[in-house]
This record gives C-alpha cells, structure tokens and sequence, in this order.
C-alpha cells in the first residue's frame, strides 16, 4: 500500500516576508515551508557549478578534496542508519565520476563541516530568518560537552559545529529520523532536486514499535505491520525541493529525503527560544532511557548518577549538565545585551523595540526551562558553579555577547555593528543597576531562574533609567 499523503509543504518568497512573519508563521507554530529567493548571491552557486546549474565535481576535489568526511553507505544499514565510514572528498568524488549517467549513486557525503574547515571561504551566508541560532553561536566559542573521555574519543570536528555540507548523486537519500536534540534545520539545495516526505510530531508513535524503541527505517520497503502495527495510520506532507529553494524543517517532524537528481545541499540544525522546550523535553526523555538501560547495576554504583549522565553525553551529544552551563551562559549574555541594549538606546520606550523584545523573550523561554528543569532533577551532588562576575571576565563569552548582539542587529535592524567590544559590559551592568548581579551565583535551576527574575525587574519593569 502507498503512503497516505495529504498535503504539501507551503512555498514563500523570502524576500516578501518579514523575519517576523517567518518566526510568528513558522518557528512558533512549527510549521515546515519551502523559502525561494534567498540564495541569489552565495559563491557556492558560482564557484561549485557549471553554467548549466550541475556540480562542478573538478572544482570542489581540487579545492577541498584533501577534507576527511563521512559517507553513507545509502545501500547498507547499520542499526538505525546507514552504514558510514570515512573518506576523502577527492576519493568520493572520484568515485562520483565513476558512475555513468544512468546509474543511481549509492554513495552520500553527509555532515561535512564545511565552515569550521574552511573558515575562510565564505560559501555561502545565513539567512535572516535562520540566524536566531544558540546552538551554533554557542559552539562558536564553547565545547558543549567538555571534559568525558567519550568526548575526547570524537574527533576534533565532529561535534564542533552543526553546519553541513551533504553531496550525492541521483538516487541517494536518507532514512527516516528526527533531528538531533530535536532541533531545527534548513537545508539550501545548491544544485539538485529532493524529495522530502514530513510525518508532524502528533503522529510520530505511528512509526515506532510496540515498545516506542525502534522506528521505520525506509518509508518505502515493506512495513511488517507486526512490528510496525500503527505504520499504516500515518499521513505525510510531501515536498520536492528544487535548486536555489530552502526548506526549514521544524523540531520534531520525521522526515524521509531522497536526491532525484545530483544534489549538492547545506544544512544547519539550529534552536532557540521557540524550540528550546523540545529540546529539554527530549533530553529528558533520552535520560530516562539511559537510566532505564542500566537500572540493575543501581545498588552497586558509586555515582549512579554519573555513570547515567555520561551514558547521555555519550548517546546524545550533551547531558543534563552541558545544557544547564549552555543555558546559564547563554542566560548572562542576553542579561548584558539587554542592559546594553537599555544603556545605549537613545529613546525611552527602548523596550518595545523589535530586539529588546527578542532579548526578553529569550529569558522568558530560559526561565520556563530552568523551572521545568528544577522539577524533574539535576541533583546537588554535582560541581557546577558559575559566577556571573568569573563568566564576565572569559574571553569566549565576551565573543559570545558581541556576535548575539551582531546577530540581533542583522535581524530586526538588517545590519551587523561595529565598535568596540570590551567597552561595555561591566561598567553598563553597574549603571543599569545591575550590580548585584555580578557576585550572583548560579548552582542550580532554581538560582537560574531568580537571576532571570531578577535581571528583568531590574531592566523591563522598573522605571525607566535612562
Ligand atoms: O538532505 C538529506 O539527505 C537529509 C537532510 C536532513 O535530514 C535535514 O536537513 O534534516
């Protein structure tokens, strides 16, 4: 039986949207939509394709083909994906050229981190509308998940940065899955075509099992209904996504994508204040199972507790621990731009500008995490302290609240500031009336939570100050 398809993904002009409309329409109600119009200028189209829009196969092997990548394997599973390993992009490319024009491709780059390994090549730049991107601007200057041996196991790229390149000829594809921590992602064909099929997060239990452990691999090979009892209640949206055409593809929705001709994509994964409960929603949930997983050997674990949390970072990418030092820093840094924000702005109702507003939601969402997270767990036992006085003074997160500040400004105000960075922080926080602030001390959810409290009655509610 074929899917049950019953809509299709919606199509705007990027140029004829406000970020506003983007983020009320799209990242508030999670909502996937195709965006054309946005790629016109990117060096990517001009340097990586021929005149006639197909890949330039020379040029990316002679200018980048000394990169180690991973390619899949689209003709072999391994678990829940496709089987990978590592190779040169001059060896995969060479294999490319290999195939005649009638044969379909079996191998696909994916996840090649194309900007952190050639910063200085600009490909291509973000759009508007997916630059309110924690994850990333984060990455840019922290280690998610520092000091576990599982960590030093990964190589140096491979958590760095959620910023792909994918490159497959016609025929390779991808199995069906969500995102990684339940992220967004946009993904920009540079050239090619693909098909995407989108299941919405209501119906996702529709493709486990009966234990919600596994889920369908390939919407298209026989479903046995034995193990798979729900699959045929599924209905899809369907998209097909052509050159030059961005696609954002919201927490949660699992997703199947097949290239119908030789595509060369970019794709971030990306959260942020709208999507930031899916990912704490789903880390918990992944919790649970690492703890479930090794329930018997409880009474006899020193650190119970450890072993689960590293068990996490291990299977995830980050712990409960990662997220709540990512939360707490990324906290402070939209405290400072706020009161920079407050400091610097000429009018007195500073705070129904289009940034202020970002700002406070940002916290907003913080602290409704950092409640949600106060009631689920995060044990005492454990060695996190940051001082917001200490955390002012790191070098990574100076970097960090001027690119937020960058990046609020390309979004509502369409350009990126200049000046000088290390003038303002604490000096602005003292003259906000922030002073208390910089001997707070944030151990818990809780802590996090009364700061936020704290820095917006301080910033939004309390007369003006200027
Ligand atoms: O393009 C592909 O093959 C997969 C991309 C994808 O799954 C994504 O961007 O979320």
């Amino acid at each position: 039986m074929g899917l049950n398809i019953v809509g299709f993904v919606e199509k705007v002009n990027g140029n004829e949207m406000s970020y506003t409309t983007f983020a009320e329409k799209y990242l508030s109600n999670n909502k996937p939509v195709v965006i054309t119009g946005l790629m016109a200028d990117w060096r990517a189209r001009k340097d990586w394709l021929f005149d006639d829009g197909t890949p330039n196969l020379h040029f990316i092997s002679s200018s980048f083909g000394n990169s180690k990548v991973q390619v899949a394997d689209c003709g072999s599973r391994e678990y829940t994906d496709q089987k990978r390993f590592d190779m040169t992009v001059a060896e995969f490319i060479d294999h490319w050229l290999k195939l005649s024009s009638m044969e379909h491709g079996n191998l696909y780059l994916k996840d090649w981190h194309f900007v952190k390994e050639h910063p200085e090549y600009t490909a291509y730049t973000t759009p508007q509308f997916f630059r309110d991107d924690w994850l990333n601007l984060y990455l840019d200057h922290y280690h998610m998940h520092e000091d576990c041996d599982t960590y030093r196991k990964r190589d140096n790229v491979s958590c760095s940065d959620y910023r792909f390149v994918y490159m497959g000829a016609k025929g390779t594809w991808t199995p069906l899955h969500a995102d990684v921590f339940r992220s967004y992602s946009w993904s920009a064909n540079v050239c090619g075509k693909k098909k995407w099929y989108f299941l919405s997060p209501e119906q996702r239990h529709l493709v486990f099992d009966r234990n919600m452990k596994n889920s369908v691999y390939d919407i298209f090979e026989e479903v046995d209904d034995t193990i798979f009892p729900n699959f045929t209640k599924t209905i899809w949206l369907e998209c097909t996504q052509d050159q030059n055409e961005i696609i954002f593809v919201p927490s949660g929705w699992y997703h199947q994508v097949h290239n119908l001709e030789d595509t060369i994509s970019i794709n971030h994964n990306w959260f942020n204040a709208y999507n930031l409960s899916w990912v704490w929603d789903l880390m918990l949930t992944d919790y649970k199972e690492a703890r479930e997983y090794i329930e018997d050997i409880k009474d006899i674990c020193d650190d119970f507790e450890g072993v689960c949390q590293r068990n996490l970072a291990a299977n995830t990418g980050m712990n409960f621990y990662d997220f709540f030092n990512f939360m707490v820093r990324f906290s402070f840094a939209n405290i400072v731009q706020l009161s920079h924000l407050a400091k610097s702005s000429a009018s007195a109702d500073w705070r129904s500008s289009y940034t202020a507003q970002n700002l406070i939601f940002n916290l907003e969402s913080a602290k409704d995490i950092a409640i949600k997270m106060k009631l689920t767990c995060l044990s005492e036992n454990h060695n996190i302290s940051l001082d917001f006085g200490s955390v002012l003074e790191e070098p990574a997160f100076l970097e960090l609240c001027f690119q937020l500040e960058r990046t609020y400004a390309f979004i509502h105000d369409k350009h990126e500031p200049t000046g000088d960075k290390k003038n303002f922080l604490m000096d602005e926080l003292l003259d906000m009336g922030l002073g208390k602030l910089l001997s707070a001390v944030v151990c818990n959810p809780e802590n996090l939570a009364t700061l936020i409290d704290d820095a917006l009655l301080n910033l939004v509610m309390s007369p003006n100050k200027i």
